[in-house]
């Protein structure tokens, strides 16, 4: 009997966002960014391929689920290697329910790795950063650990990640849950509105170039301070472009606020730790993870214990234990 192989793909989190497609079908970028894989959350796939399956199907975390994203997704896979079988994917996310944490990134990412192995396509990680991307823009980070960068490139053939440091230093994430309930405004559909019609778009492009050239030394030299200080300002930078657009929206909820108050007056009583957020409510502070429990234990003073979750850097995609049969 054929088996299947089990591949596992970490999530990331940019420090210089990905905010904003120039090309819709091949999911190309209108700016290069960076951002750090994760440890802690992940996703697990096996992917078979048979000629006995009608439809491709898909198993998400033990349901059935719609294959809308993913059929179009094992077709790129399905022409590189000349084949119109059907695939079943099943697939398990480790991240914890209701974390409000993406996980489109290590979702893709996992089953580009999956879907080319079980073809024998033997696609290099250059290859299938490029097809990641194809699922979900922020899964081609995905395909590696430590610090990576996505370069816009030019088409979709240059356009693809690459790791640019291992993180192996003082660093971590520590994400604050504020609300775990499914956002109203996608990231697709909120990047596409915000380009389509942010006053301060052209703004965003400049800025997020000129922060990802700042931040590429600062994390050369392990100086946490600058990194977490460009990443700050970069995060705010791209939720200020959906105050601008129109009609004008955020994904800050009242929690955020909060939160971000929170992390702004610990780090006046003398704490180092920085915010990002993402395309949604969730706060996610950088701090040095040698100080990430004594951080997270003064956060716990504002939050819930259950709202904290630390998490370190991670590595690229790689065969998870066992295999299926
Ligand atoms: C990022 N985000 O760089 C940015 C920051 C959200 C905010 O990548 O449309 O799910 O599938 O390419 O990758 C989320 O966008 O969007 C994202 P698609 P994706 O992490």
């Amino acid at each position: 009997m054929q088996q299947t192989r089990i591949w596992r793909a970490h999530n990331n989190i940019a420090l210089i966002k990905y905010w904003g497609k120039r090309d819709e079908a091949l999911i190309l970028p209108m700016n290069s960014n960076l951002s750090l894989t994760l440890n802690e959350f992940y996703t697990d796939t096996a992917i078979t391929f048979h000629d006995h399956w009608k439809e491709d199907q898909l198993i998400l975390n033990g349901q059935s689920t719609s294959t809308a994203k993913m059929t179009p997704f094992l077709d790129l896979f399905r022409q590189a290697a000349g084949t119109t079988l059907k695939a079943e994917v099943v697939s398990v996310n480790h991240v914890p329910t209701g974390a409000g944490l993406a996980s489109s990134a290590s979702a893709f990412a996992a089953a580009a790795v999956a879907a080319s192995d079980a073809l024998g396509l033997d696609f290099d990680s250059q290859t299938l950063s490029r097809y990641a991307r194809r699922g979900s823009g922020s899964a081609c980070r995905s395909i590696y650990g430590g610090f990576v960068e996505w370069r816009k490139g030019e088409d979709d053939q240059t356009s693809y990640a690459k790791p640019f440091e291992d993180a192996d230093w003082d660093i971590a994430m520590l994400t604050i849950m504020v609300n775990t309930q499914p956002k109203k405004i996608s990231s697709r559909a909120g990047m596409k509105h915000t380009v389509e019609t942010s006053a301060y778009y052209q703004e965003w492009i400049q800025t997020a170039e000129a922060d990802l050239a700042r931040i590429k030394p600062a994390i050369l030299a392990h100086d946490f301070e600058q990194v977490g200080q460009i990443a700050e300002r970069n995060a705010f930078r791209m939720h200020a472009t959906t105050l601008a657009s129109d009609p004008p929206f955020t994904y800050f909820e009242p929690e955020t606020i909060r939160a971000i108050q929170v992390v702004r007056s610990l780090r006046d009583a003398g704490l180092t730790l920085y915010l990002t957020i993402d395309a949604g409510p969730n706060v996610k502070v950088l701090c040095r993870q040698s100080e990430a429990k004594m951080i997270k234990k003064r956060l716990s003073e504002w939050f819930n214990p259950e709202q904290l979750l630390i998490a370190t850097p991670g590595p690229g995609v790689q065969l998870a234990e066992g295999v299926r049969a």
